[in-house]
């Protein structure tokens, strides 16, 4: 079992100790940062402190010296948001100090984005993708987004705040497939439901799939509100794509 002592960047060991109570949230952020390498540790860092310029420099330099997009992405801009979200639950830093982290979010996404979103492939499908009505968290969507088009997906997004006619203009305008909500509030999660049922309301449910994410978002919910499947991160994303193209009916195309 990692120890804190096995995390070179002093920085993470402090906002471990600091912030972090709850022993199964200690260990997990312990094990997951001392398997990442001490420049991912520093990514993570500057994002915590919300420094986008440190963050946009050593994004660049670490994909300069041959580190993976993805590796960055996971170890050093997600573990790092790991971190924020967990001081944000628990009253450590509020709204404007979570913008500055997600502004360095973005600073390091905007390198990765070119690499991720580069397939050098024939389109395979085409996929809508937007945050739910009321919902103006777009980083994680983003991340599927980046994914989707490195797997070869035409990706329309339709950004935050997304309403149900929105989503159904859309699948019906670009003739799209494939369906991708994304929640990150328990109050906006059942505008996803809502969401559903406007398509078949309109008749139209039968010729998409329909995927949901978003931290709360579980398996069940989504069995629960009819969706045709659950990605819990930007991976699970892309395989689920694929696997509804597999099923989908060809005159879509
Ligand atoms: C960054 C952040 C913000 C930023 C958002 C910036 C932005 N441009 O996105 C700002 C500061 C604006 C913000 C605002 C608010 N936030 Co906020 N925020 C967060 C925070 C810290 C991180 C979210 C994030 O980006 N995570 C990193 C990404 C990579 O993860 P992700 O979004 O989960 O996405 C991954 C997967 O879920 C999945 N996925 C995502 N979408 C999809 C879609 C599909 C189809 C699939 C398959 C997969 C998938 O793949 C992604 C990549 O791996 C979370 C904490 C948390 N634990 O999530 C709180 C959090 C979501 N926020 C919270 C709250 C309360 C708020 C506010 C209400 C605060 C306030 N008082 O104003 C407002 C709401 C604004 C609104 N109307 O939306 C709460 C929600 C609590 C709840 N029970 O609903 C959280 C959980 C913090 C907490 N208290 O614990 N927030």
């Amino acid at each position: 079992m990692a120890s804190i002592n096995d995390i070179a960047n002093e920085f993470i060991r402090e906002e471990i100790e600091e912030y972090l109570e709850q022993p199964d949230e200690i260990q997990r952020f312990i094990q997951m940062f001392s398997q990442a390498t001490p420049n991912m540790q520093d990514i993570a860092a500057a994002l915590i402190d919300g420094d986008h310029h440190t963050v946009d420099t050593l994004t660049e330099e670490a994909l300069a010296d041959g580190t993976e997009a993805l590796e960055i992405m996971d170890d050093g801009l997600i573990l790092g948001m790991g971190i924020v979200g967990i001081k944000f639950r628990e009253n450590f830093i509020f709204v404007p100090e979570v913008l500055a982290c997600a502004r360095a979010m973005k600073a390091g996404m905007a390198h990765i984005e070119p690499i991720l979103s580069e397939s050098g492939i024939e389109p395979v499908g085409t996929v809508i993708m937007g945050t739910v009505k009321g919902d103006l968290h777009d980083i994680g969507k983003n991340l599927c987004i980046m994914m989707l088009r490195g797997a070869g997906f035409v990706v329309y997004d339709l950004g935050v705040d997304t309403s149900e006619d929105e989503f159904i203009d859309a699948v019906e305008e670009y003739e799209a497939p494939i369906l991708g909500m994304s929640a990150l509030l328990t109050t906006t999660m059942p505008n996803m439901g809502k969401t559903i049922d406007a398509f078949i309301d309109e008749d139209l449910r039968e010729e998409v799939k329909i995927m949901v994410g978003g931290a709360p978002v579980t398996q069940t919910f989504a069995d629960d509100m009819g969706a045709d499947g659950y990605g819990k991160d930007a991976l699970a994303c892309v395989a689920l794509a694929k696997q509804f193209l597999e099923n989908v009916d060809e005159e879509w195309y």
